[in-house]
């Protein structure tokens, strides 16, 4: 018998969960500009999602699917994907949204209900939310595609959860992006739960990015609570992409440390202790550590951060609890060119009932 292929998976990871350097660092490293960048908006990310949840909680927010825990992969992605890139995101990607873009305000009318939110003029070519798990990564071979046959130098980056590996949709993508040499990145956030599905019963395979192998492209696992990590992984994927040498898998290693949404309650089904060790490797903390011991952030600029960033997003907030509802026809508009004659009494019901008084049992 002899052997005719035989494969690796990557890990890498430069900084330790306490903020020590694991190996030499790269060069960019040297200077605080891109690390102090990712640690705030990191830290904007995080004061944002416990906002709106706060929000949520006081009735002024629908059903919110929080980032704690995804920062860094959001942040860092965002940093490094270019204007002319095309972002295929899923629904924990608001943060990556924004550095690409979207408003404060458009970001929460879509989580407070307003479909007009996920389809901004500041999303550009970037597609809105995939609330169906995994149908984004098809759609994303499908951009990846066109801008292959017109030989753009473009990216398209998906992400995604592990429980959406398992899926048809996410095979079905890494199998073709790899038969056509798509520019696109597969980014899996593996943070450990597909709502109350452990990793362990999702998969037998110990790793995620080895599902690349079986699609003959490149596949590998990052920390995705370590920013210097994600940076030399993201910024090789997207430099292959555009230059037309093919897609990447990257399995992020991170962990959910909120609840699924606001609907969910983990404690149900989680054990506390692998919550708290989770916050241990958090990845806030860690480059906070790290630039602390290079003297690069202190209390005096935390504080100020903390402030400013507070003052930014009441403004996005107040800007969003001002906005006049969307007329309730627009349910059925938006989905129509031509209005179906069956749905034109409907329509005029639900312009009826929405009005003051309207009879809501007719
Ligand atoms: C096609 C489809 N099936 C089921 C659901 C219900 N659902 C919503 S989120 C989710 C779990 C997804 O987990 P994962 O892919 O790990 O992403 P995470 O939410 O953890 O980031 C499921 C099953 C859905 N939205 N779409
Ligand atoms: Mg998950």
């Amino acid at each position: 018998m002899e052997t005719i292929y035989q494969a690796h998976i990557n890990l890498s990871r430069f900084l330790s969960a306490d903020g020590q350097a694991l190996q030499a660092l790269p060069s960019w490293t040297e200077t605080p500009e891109t690390l102090v960048r990712y640690y705030r908006n990191m830290v904007l990310a995080r004061q944002l999602d416990n906002k709106i949840i706060a929000l949520q909680r006081t009735g002024q927010m629908g059903t919110y699917a929080s980032l704690l825990g995804a920062e860094a992969i959001e942040i860092v992605l965002g940093d490094l994907m270019q204007t002319s890139d095309v972002l295929v995101p899923y629904y924990r990607n608001h943060a990556l949204q924004m550095l690409r873009g979207l408003s404060l305000a458009d970001m929460l009318s879509y989580w407070g209900g307003d479909e007009r939110g996920n389809a901004a003029p500041a999303m550009g070519e970037d597609f809105p939310n995939a609330v169906p798990i995994a149908t984004q990564a098809l759609h994303a071979t499908g951009v990846a595609t066109a801008i292959k046959i017109r030989g753009e130098k473009r990216a398209v980056v998906t992400v995604c959860g592990d429980g959406a590996t398992s899926k048809g949709d996410f095979l079905e993508a890494l199998n073709i992006a790899g038969v056509w040499q798509l520019p696109v990145i597969f980014m899996v956030n593996n943070n450990q739960w597909a709502i109350s599905v452990p990793r362990a019963l999702q998969c037998a395979a110990p790793t995620l990015a080895q599902k690349a192998i079986g699609a003959g492209i490149r596949g590998e696992q990052v920390d995705g609570n370590d920013v210097i990590a994600l940076h030399q992984s993201i910024s090789r994927a997207l430099q292959h992409a555009r230059e037309g040498k093919g897609p990447t898998l990257i399995e992020a290693i991170s962990y959910r440390l909120s609840d699924h949404t606001t609907a969910d309650d983990a404690t149900r089904y989680r054990r506390h202790d692998e919550l708290k060790s989770a916050w241990e490797r958090e990845p806030i903390k860690r480059l906070q550590t790290f630039l602390h011991q290079q003297g690069w952030w202190d209390e005096e600029q935390e504080s100020a951060w903390q402030t400013e960033t507070r003052q930014m997003i009441q403004q996005g907030i107040d800007q969003y609890l001002q906005q006049s509802d969307q007329p309730v026809e627009q349910l059925i508009d938006f989905l129509y060119a031509e209005l179906p004659d069956a749905l034109k009494p409907q329509r005029e019901r639900l312009i009826r009932n929405a009005q003051p008084g309207g009879n809501h049992h007719e």
